[in-house]
């Protein structure tokens, strides 16, 4: 049968080991991960004839390359280069686990979201449109309740649309640009044109991705542009997006990046009619 590779990514807590356990029928420890070691699980599971194999990485609030779980999920998404991600979502906590799905956005990672949790947010009261919030972000979303098991078999058809590329009869997945306003998406774009001159970057990584790190003056992906031939006029190219956002907005590129995910977050989850049931603590 078909071998499927999937990476659970995720927020702390957000279910992915539950998700985990429930498919392959492992009993990895669930709740709090105090552990120093940073590390994945393997384990198969089977759904419509395709054999699965699932990896549940560390949880990660961003792949910003600050600490060693981060780099490490950012690496295995790289080097690994799972066929699919899913992206598990603490449904009850909308606006911060979005985030981390604005970021997969921009590596260009085929995915699907799983809207965990949602137990907790029918008993909230919540609403959304969830099918409008998938459309707006290119990825198919599904509710799901992982100590159960609700909304698994639905998850893993996504998965195999998105695999085979059936984007039109059963998954809305598209690849989506969120705009970072006029300054940034020009620095970008210059960067882009560049990094293009190098078929085992642009083999190996999302030239956009590459471009919005380096903005966010990502160590790591710095350290990765400093041996090609042109990387002076790469980092021009960002100083100088970089200085017309300061003069601009006041903000530090890393600052106005992150402005704009959240903006358009915010924008999305107001058109899916977004609302929580109780006072709007995470949300307003
Ligand atoms: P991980 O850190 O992403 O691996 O999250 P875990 O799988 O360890 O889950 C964190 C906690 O949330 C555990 O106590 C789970 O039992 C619980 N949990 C997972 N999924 C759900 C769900 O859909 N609904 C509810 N109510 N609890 C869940
Ligand atoms: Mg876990
Ligand atoms: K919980």
């Amino acid at each position: 049968s078909k071998v499927i590779n999937v990476a659970l990514v995720g927020n702390p807590n957000c279910g992915k080991t539950s998700l985990f356990n429930f498919a392959s029928g492992a009993h990895e420890r669930v709740g709090n991960y105090s552990g120093v070691t940073v590390d994945a699980k393997v384990g198969r599971a089977n759904y419509e004839g395709y054999e699965f194999h699932l990896v549940d990485l560390p949880g990660t609030y961003s792949l910003s390359a600050y600490s060693p779980e981060e780099l490490y999920v950012r690496k295995q998404l790289v080097e690994k280069t799972p066929d699919v991600v899913i992206n598990v979502i603490d449904a009850s906590n909308l606006e911060r686990n979005l985030y981390l799905t604005t970021q997969l956005i921009d590596m260009h990672v085929r995915m699907v979201c799983a809207l965990n949790m949602f137990d907790e947010t029918e008993q909230r009261g919540d609403n959304i449109d969830y099918q409008k919030i998938s459309e707006l972000f290119g990825v198919p979303m599904v509710p799901t309740v992982f100590t159960n098991g609700r909304g698994v078999k639905e998850l893993f058809h996504q998965v195999i649309a998105v695999y085979e590329g059936k984007e039109d009869e059963t998954s809305q997945f598209r690849h989506i640009h969120i705009n970072h306003g006029h300054e940034l998406e020009g620095g970008i774009k210059n960067i882009q044109e560049h990094l293009r001159a190098y078929p085992d970057i642009c083999q190996r990584y999302s030239t956009r991705y590459l471009a919005i790190k380096l903005l966010e003056h990502d160590k790591d992906v710095e350290e990765l542009i400093k041996p090609l031939k042109d990387s002076d006029e790469i980092f021009k190219h960002r100083d100088i997006a970089a200085q017309r956002v300061k003069e601009e907005t006041g903000n530090e590129s890393e600052t106005a990046i992150m402005d704009a995910k959240y903006g358009f977050i915010h924008g999305a989850l107001e058109e899916a009619d977004y609302s929580t049931g109780q006072k709007k603590d995470t949300y307003q």
